[in-house]
Formats: structure tokens, C-alpha cells, sequence
């Protein structure tokens, strides 16, 4: 109940932030794109993280809120930095199942896009197995107009959800993110079979393959060593504010 009253007052109180995560392309020793995570840091309960007040947000209907502010700061993130000569590449958000049934989405993205002249292909919506296994028409279709406008679309947490894999083909999908329970287990021998099994795919479908929760030179060597070359984790940086993230940049390039 402290959750849901605080995140009425959140926005205009001015608790909500943006933090960046860094995906690098291990090879080539360079920033791929970045992550936007959302925190709110409550008067009472310091940082809550948004694996607990996301549910709470759709439940009470505010998801679309949080989600419009979500994506305005990321584009005027974008803006600032285009204006800086700073290149950061794509910029990733993740969105619900909830997000995406709106019958707005599509034009309120396209629109702040629009807004801030950043060209649709700068950012990416990451999507969960959940959105797949619901089969509704309308996300579908939000989905390929939205790819048709050049947004790039990944799917998030890939293999620990439980959808058929046909969704692979049917959505207009540019990456698949490797979940890091996949990668954390990189010295176990069964889970080591299923994350090649994942890259192989991933190549055969033509699509971008990244692992995510990256924390040790030996993950890092392993997934190099089976040509998957883009990474995210602690390894290289947790999220960071905006201007931590820069700093972080200069050292890393
Ligand atoms: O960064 P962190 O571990 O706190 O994220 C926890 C969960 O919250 C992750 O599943 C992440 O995808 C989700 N999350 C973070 N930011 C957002 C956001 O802006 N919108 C939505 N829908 N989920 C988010
Ligand atoms: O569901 P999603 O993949 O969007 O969630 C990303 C979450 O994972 C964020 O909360 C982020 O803080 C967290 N995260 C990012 N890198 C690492 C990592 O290397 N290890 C762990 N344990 N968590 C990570
Ligand atoms: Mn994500
Ligand atoms: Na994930």
C-alpha cells in the first residue's frame, strides 16, 4: 500500500530515474548501445527496485505513466547526448505486455520520438516471452509498424519463459537477449549445450545475439569463444546514472 500511494506522487515529486547499462562489443572493444533501467528511490524506502513496483504499477493502472515518462527521458537522454557528440548507439526500455496492449503505444512512441528528432532506429523495445504467449492480433500488428518505422525490437530474458518457439519468426525480432541464468552456469555441462544451442540458433536465424548478466573474464572468454561478441553485466558496469555512465565511457574506449 506504501508502494501504490508513493507511486502516484513519484512523478511529480520527482523520485523517478534513469540508469544506463552499458552493452559492449567484446571484440572490437566498443560501446554497442545502452540499457535504460528505471529506479525510484521512495522518501521512506530508499531504492525500491522495479521488479516489485512494476506489477504494482499495472495492477493500478499507472504503468502507462511511468512508461511515458520512461520513454521522454530516454529520448531527451538521447537528444542531450547527440547535442554533447557523445554516440551511445541504440537505447533499449523495456516494456510490458500491459504497455503494449495500449492502443496509443504506437504513436505515443513514434510521436515523442518525433518530438525530439531522434530517428525511430536509435531505439529498442525489449519484449519478455509473456508478450508472446498472449497472441493478441493488436500487439502484433503495434509491433510490425513500429519495426516498419525502424525501431529495433529484442527479446528480453530469452529461454526462461514459456513460449513456443515459433514466436521467434512471427515477430519481427532484430536480437535475442540470453537470459544470465544461462550464462551463469557456463561451467555446468548440460547448461553449457543449451547456451551454444541458443547462439547457433540465433545465427542461423540471422538475428543479433547478446548475453546478458556477464560478471567474469571466463563467461566473457567462453561466449567470445562461440562468436558471441555482444555482452551486458557487471563485468564491464552495473546501471549508472546518466553522467557516471560518461565517465565509465571515457575510461572504457
Ligand atoms: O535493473 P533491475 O534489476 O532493477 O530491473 C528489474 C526488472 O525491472 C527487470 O526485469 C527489468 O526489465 C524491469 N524494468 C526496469 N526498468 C523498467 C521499465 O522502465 N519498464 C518496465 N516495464 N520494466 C522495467
Ligand atoms: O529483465 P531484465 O533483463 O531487463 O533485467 C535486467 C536486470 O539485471 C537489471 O535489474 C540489472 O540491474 C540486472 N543486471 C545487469 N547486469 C547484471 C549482472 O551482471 N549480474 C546480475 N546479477 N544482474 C545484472
Ligand atoms: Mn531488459
Ligand atoms: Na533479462
Amino acid at each position: 500500500l506504501l508502494i501504490e500511494q508513493g507511486l502516484r506522487l513519484c512523478i511529480e515529486n520527482q523520485e523517478l530515474f534513469v540508469y544506463y547499462q552499458p552493452k559492449v562489443h567484446v571484440a572490437e572493444h566498443k560501446l554497442y548501445g545502452v540499457e535504460a533501467l528505471l529506479r525510484w528511490k521512495h522518501p521512506q524506502l530508499g531504492f525500491v527496485s522495479p521488479a516489485a513496483f512494476i506489477p504494482i504499477a499495472e495492477e493500478a493502472g499507472m504503468i502507462h505513466a511511468l512508461g511515458d515518462w520512461v520513454l521522454e527521458s530516454v529520448c531527451q537522454q538521447l537528444r542531450r547526448w547527440d547535442e554533447e557528440g557523445i554516440e551511445v548507439g541504440t537505447a533499449s526500455m523495456n516494456v510490458s505486455l500491459k504497455q503494449l496492449e495500449h492502443m496509443d503505444y504506437k504513436d505515443r512512441v513514434l510521436s515523442t520520438l518525433e518530438r525530439y528528432s531522434i530517428h525511430p532506429s536509435r531505439l529498442e523495445l525489449e519484449i519478455t516471452e509473456s508478450i508472446a504467449m498472449c497472441d493478441q492480433e493488436h500487439i502484433l500488428h503495434t509491433l510490425n509498424e513500429l519495426h516498419e518505422q525502424g525501431l529495433k525490437l529484442s527479446m528480453d530474458d530469452f529461454g526462461t519463459g514459456y513460449a513456443s518457439l515459433s514466436y521467434i519468426t512471427l515477430y519481427p525480432l532484430n536480437t535475442i537477449k540470453i537470459d544470465r541464468t544461462f550464462v551463469e552456469a557456463t561451467t555446468v555441462s548440460d547448461q553449457i549445450k543449451l547456451i551454444d544451442m541458443i547462439i547457433s540458433m540465433t545465427h542461423q536465424l540471422g538475428l543479433e545475439v547478446i548475453a546478458e548478466g556477464v560478471e567474469t573474464v571466463e563467461q566473457m572468454e567462453y561466449l567470445q569463444a562461440r562468436q558471441c561478441v555482444l555482452m551486458q553485466g557487471y563485468l564491464f558496469s552495473k546501471p549508472l546514472p546518466a553522467n557516471e555512465f560518461i565517465i565509465w565511457l571515457h575510461q572504457y574506449e
